[in-house]
């Protein structure tokens, strides 16, 4: 009696993580473009892999994307 009953919420257990699954793989709001663990709608560089969110000058542009990282207005490339 107790076995016949507890399958069918093992099963309806089984199937809402599923729908639930499936509901977060096809949310465009929670894609990871670069695959670092943020989600495109809170990486501050969505198409770089950049898990630290390190935004030096908090220009809301993570390192891994802003050109001056420092905000001095000298571009990375050519600053000091
Ligand atoms: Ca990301
Ligand atoms: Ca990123
Ligand atoms: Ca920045």
């Amino acid at each position: 009696m107790a076995n016949s009953s507890r399958l069918p919420k093992f099963a309806m257990l089984f199937l809402t993580l599923g729908v639930l699954a499936l509901i977060a793989a096809s949310c465009p709001a929670g894609s990871d473009t670069d695959s670092d663990g943020i989600v495109d709608g809170d990486d501050n560089c969505a198409s770089v892999d950049s898990p630290n969110q390190i935004d030096s000058d908090n220009d809301g542009i993570g390192d891994a994307c802003d050109d001056d990282d420092d905000g001095d207005s000298v571009a990375n490339t050519a600053d000091n």
